[in-house]
C-alpha cells in the first residue's frame, strides 16, 4: 500500500507522504481506495436488484470503504509511522447530504449489507450537487446555505453511460456516475447517480434559492427543493421521474447485456421501489416495454412481477398525491399508462379509497405501488401491523399475499466498528471477533453481566467517548461540555410527531426545578440535533425554543452548573458518529404509532446507551429483546392513540387548563425571561400551536415522560445496574443488523 499511495502523491502532486497536505493524502487515499474497488469481482445473479432511492445518505466513505476492504489497520499504521493520522485527514472528505433523514440512510445501510452479502443489486439515486442544504445556526434560528460536496477528484466515476429523458415539449441528458460500494470481505456493488448534463450552480443565489422553473439547470441542485410551492413540487415530479426514466434504461440494456430479452425481465430483474417517491418507474417500465413490441397486458404483467414497493410513513401529509395535471405537463406519455392502471384498478375494486385516480384528478402514487407491485413491507413489525388493520387496510383486504414486514436495520461496518473503535477492540478482546460477520455472536457477551471489570471497562470505555465528543463540539462550535455529566441525546429530523417539543418542555421543568433549589445529582447535558424543512414554520419556531432555553440556562449561574441544553449545527451522518458512542440516554420519543420504525434507536442501542421511549416503531421491539427491565417506556399505546385520532377525542386545551403542572411548562414558552431573548412571534406560535391544537399530542405524555426521565437520572447513580443494562443493550442489538434485514428481503422477496 505504501508504495501505490507514494507514487500517486508523487504523480498528483510532486509530494510525499511527509511532504503532502492532509488534503492531499485525503485524495491519494481515496484514489488509491478506487483502484481497489474496482479490482473487485463484481457480484453476479440470475436476478438483479435494483434498489432505486431519491436519497442515499452515505455519509464519508473513506473510513469505511477501508474497512470493508480490510484495509483500515494497514492505512492506519502507515499514516502513523509518518506521523500522521486517519481520523485528521478524513476530515477533509466532504460529506454528501444526499438524503434527510432515516429514509436515505437506511438505504446506504442496505447497500452495503447488500454488498456484504453478495448480493447483486446496486442502487440508483440522483447526484444532488448541493444537496439536502447546510444549516447554520444564527441568532437562536436555522438558516440554509448550499452543501457543495462534489470536488474535481471524488468518489464518483464517470461511467460514460448516457440516457434521453423525454420532458412534455424537451428532453434531458441523463449522465450515469457511480460510486463503488465494497462489501465487508466480499464483492463490490455499484451505487449510480444520475446527474443532468445541463445542471448548472451559477443559478444559485443567496442561500438555497434558484428558479424553480429552470428544470434543464436545476434538476440535481438540491434534494427536494422547497416544496411549499407548486413550482418546486412540480419540480419533484421532474426529478422523480429522471431519476425512473434512466434508471428503467438501464435496467433495459443491463438486462439485454446479460444475454435476456425483454420477456424474461422479472425473472432477472428485482427492483425495490424505496417509499413512493420512485413509483413512477411503474408507468415508465410499462411504456418501454411496450415501445419495444409487448402487448400492455403482458407489460403490466411483466412489470408487476418485478417490481416490489416498502411504505416508510403512515403520515398521510407525507403520501404522495400528484395532481394529474402535474403528469400531462411534465410527464405526458406516462398520463395514458396511469389511466389504464387506474381503468384496471377500478375493475379490480371500486372502492374510491383504492383507487389511483381520486375525484380531484390527484394521482396517489402508493396505490400505483400496491395494485402493481409484488410486495409491501413495513418497516417494523408494528408499522406494518397498523399499515394493514388501519392505513392500508382496504388493499390488505384485496392482497393479503403482498403485505409482510421487514424490521429495519443499520450497518453495524459504520455503526460499531468505525464509530466505536474502543467498543469494537474491548469486544473482540472479549468475545473473539466473530460478531463483526455474524452479529449475533454480540449475544456473548450475556455471559459477562455480572462481571464487575466488564461492566468498569464498558463505563470507562462511555467516559472516553464522551471526551472525544466533547472535544469534537468545542472545536467546531466552542462549545464545552462538562463529561461528568449524563448525555441525553435527541438527534433526528425535527418534526412535531418525534416530539422534540416535550423534550424541550423537560429542559423547562429541570430549570424551573434547580431555580426552585432542588439540584440533581448530577448535571445533566441535553443534545439535540435536527434539520428543520425549509418551509416547516413549527419545526423551525421549535429549533428557536431549544436555542433560547441554551441561552437562558447558560447565562443563569444557579443553573448552569447543572444544566446544559446543547443544539449541534448541521446534524448530520459524521456527527452521529461522534455522538451516539457518547450517549447515555438515547431519546425515542414519538408519539405511539406515528414513527415506522426509527433507526436512530438502534445505533444508540448498539452503543451501549438505554433508551427513554414511547411503545412505538422498533422500539417495540428493542422492549422484547431486552426486556422491560433494561428499556425505559412511557406513554399512551398507539391504539390508545389511534382511537383519540379516530373519535377525535384529543384536546390539548382540556390538558391545559386541568393541569397547572403542564400549565406551568407550557406557559414558561413565552415568560417574560423567554420573550426577552427570543422572537416573541416564533414564540407565541409555537405556544398557541401547543395549547390549541398539538396535533401530535405533546401534552398527553408529557407528565409521564418527565416522571420516567427523573426515573432514570436517579438510577444513573447505579453505576454497577445502568453498566449491566447497557451491556444487555448491546448483546441483544445483533437482530438490527442490515445484513439480517436483507437476508429476509432475499428470502421472501428478492429471490437473487
Ligand atoms: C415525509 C414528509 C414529507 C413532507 C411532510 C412531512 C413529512 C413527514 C415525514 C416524512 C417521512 C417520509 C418517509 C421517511 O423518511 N420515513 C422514515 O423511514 C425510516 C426508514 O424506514 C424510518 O426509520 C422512520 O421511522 C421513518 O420516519
Amino acid at each position: 500500500m505504501e508504495q501505490r499511495l507514494q507514487s500517486i502523491l508523487q504523480e498528483r502532486f510532486g509530494k510525499d507522504l511527509d511532504s503532502a497536505a492532509d488534503q492531499e493524502v485525503y485524495t491519494a487515499l481515496m484514489l488509491l481506495t478506487k483502484e481497489r474497488m474496482a479490482a473487485m469481482p463484481k457480484t453476479e445473479g440470475k436476478r438483479k436488484l435494483y434498489y432505486v432511492s431519491a436519497e442515499f445518505l452515505i455519509g464519508k466513505l473513506l473510513s469505511n470503504n477501508l474497512i470493508n476492504l480490510g484495509l483500515f489497520d494497514e492505512a492506519k499504521e502507515l499514516l502513523a509511522r509518518h506521523g500522521r493520522e486517519l481520523s485528521v485527514i478524513e476530515e477533509a472528505e466532504l460529506e454528501p447530504s444526499l438524503g434527510n433523514g432515516g429514509l436515505g440512510r437506511l438505504a446506504a445501510c442496505f447497500l452495503d449489507s447488500i454488498a456484504t452479502l453478495g448480493l447483486c443489486g446496486d442502487g440508483a439515486g440522483l447526484n444532488y450537487h448541493e444537496g439536502l442544504f447546510y444549516q447554520k445556526l444564527e441568532n437562536k434560528k436555522q438558516k440554509e446555505e448550499k452543501n457543495p460536496w462534489i470536488t474535481p477528484e471524488s468518489w464518483l466515476t464517470d461511467t460514460g453511460a448516457r440516457f434521453t429523458v423525454p420532458f412534455g415539449g424537451f428532453s434531458l441528458q441523463s449522465v450515469m456516475y457511480d460510486i463503488g460500494v465494497p462489501g465487508y470481505n466480499g464483492q463490490c456493488n455499484q451505487l449510480h447517480l444520475f446527474d443532468v448534463e445541463t445542471v448548472d450552480e451559477s443559478i444559485i443565489g443567496e442561500g438555497i434559492g434558484f428558479d424553480k422553473r429552470d428544470i434543464a439547470h436545476n434538476l440535481t441542485l438540491f434534494l427536494y427543493p422547497d416544496d411549499s410551492d407548486e413550482a418546486g413540487r412540480l419540480l419533484r415530479v421532474y426529478q422523480q421521474y429522471f431519476l425512473v426514466s434512466s434508471t428503467a434504461q438501464l435496467i433495459l440494456k443491463e438486462l439485454k447485456e446479460r444475454g435476456y430479452g425483454i420477456q424474461d425481465l422479472h425473472e432477472h430483474v428485482a427492483v425495490q421501489i424505496n417509499d413512493t417517491h420512485p413509483t413512477m418507474i411503474i408507468p415508465e417500465l410499462i411504456r418501454l416495454l411496450a415501445l419495444e413490441g409487448m402487448s400492455m397486458d403482458d407489460a403490466i404483467r411483466e412489470v408487476s412481477l418485478t417490481c416490489a414497493y416498502t411504505n416508510h410513513t403512515i403520515l398521510a401529509e407525507a403520501l404522495e398525491k400528484w395532481p394529474m395535471d402535474f403528469m400531462r405537463r411534465a410527464v405526458p406519455q406516462l398520463v395514458p399508462i396511469i389511466e389504464e392502471l387506474d381503468r384496471r384498478a377500478k375493475q379490480r375494486s371500486g372502492d374510491p379509497r383504492v383507487a389511483i385516480l381520486d375525484d380531484q384528478d390527484r394521482v396517489h402514487m402508493a396505490h400505483i405501488d400496491i395494485h402493481y407491485g409484488y410486495s409491501v413491507n413495513g418497516v417494523a413489525a408494528l408499522h406494518t401491523e397498523i399499515l394493514k388493520t388501519s392505513e392500508l387496510r382496504p388493499f390488505y383486504e384485496l392482497y393479503p399475499e403482498k403485505f409482510n414486514n421487514k424490521t429495519n436495520g443499520i450497518t453495524f461496518r459504520r455503526w460499531l466498528l468505525h464509530c466505536d473503535q474502543p467498543l469494537a477492540a474491548y469486544l473482540e478482546e472479549l468475545i473473539g471477533p466473530g460478531f463483526k460477520k455474524d452479529a449475533a455472536e454480540l449475544e456473548k457477551l450475556l455471559a459477562y453481566q455480572d462481571d464487575q471489570q466488564v461492566l468498569d471497562a464498558l463505563r470507562r470505555i462511555k467516559r472516553q467517548n464522551k471526551e472525544q465528543a466533547a472535544a469534537f463540539l468545542q472545536k467546531t462550535q466552542g462549545i464545552t461540555l462538562n463529561t461528568d455529566s449524563i448525555f441525553d441525546i435527541q438527534v433526528k429530523r425535527l418534526h412535531e410527531y418525534k416530539r422534540q417539543q416535550m423534550n424541550a418542555l423537560y429542559a423547562i421543568y429541570k430549570y424551573l426545578e434547580i431555580k426552585a433549589g432542588k439540584i440533581p445529582a448530577r448535571p445533566v447535558t441535553m443534545i439535540f440535533g435536527a434539520k428543520a424543512a425549509p418551509a416547516y414554520t413549527i419545526a423551525k419556531d421549535i429549533i428557536h425554543l431549544i436555542l433560547c432555553l441554551s441561552q437562558l440556562i447558560e447565562s443563569d449561574p444557579e443553573v448552569s452548573p447543572h444544566l446544559k441544553v446543547v443544539m449541534v449545527e448541521n446534524y448530520n451522518v459524521t456527527k452521529a458518529e461522534k455522538l451516539i458512542p457518547a450517549c447515555d440516554i438515547s431519546e425515542q420519543i414519538s408519539l405511539a404509532s406515528k414513527e415506522a420504525s426509527g433507526t436512530g434507536n438502534m445505533k444508540f442501542m448498539l452503543n451501549g446507551a438505554l433508551t427513554l421511549g414511547t411503545r412505538d416503531g422498533a422500539n417495540v421491539e428493542i422492549e422484547q429483546l431486552v426486556g422491560p427491565e433494561n428499556i425505559y417506556t412511557f406513554g399512551k399505546s398507539s391504539e390508545e392513540v389511534i382511537r383519540l385520532y379516530d373519535q377525535g377525542a384529543y384536546h390539548a386545551a382540556d390538558l391545559y387548563d386541568g393541569d397547572p403542572e403542564i400549565a406551568r411548562l407550557v406557559d414558561f414558552i413565552i415568560d417574560k425571561k423567554m420573550i426577552r431573548i427570543g422572537d416573541v412571534e416564533s414564540l407565541c406560535r409555537l405556544y398557541k400551536e401547543i395549547v390549541g391544537k398539538d396535533w401530535f399530542m405533546t401534552l398527553l405524555d408529557v407528565k409521564e415522560y418527565i416522571a420516567v426521565k427523573e426515573k432514570m437520572l436517579a438510577d444513573y447513580e447505579d453505576e454497577r445496574a445502568w453498566s449491566r443494562k447497557a451491556l444487555v443493550n448491546i448483546a441483544k442489538a445483533g437482530f438490527f443488523s442490515s445484513d439480517r434485514t436483507i437476508a429476509e428481503y432475499n428470502r421472501d422477496i428478492w429471490h437473487l
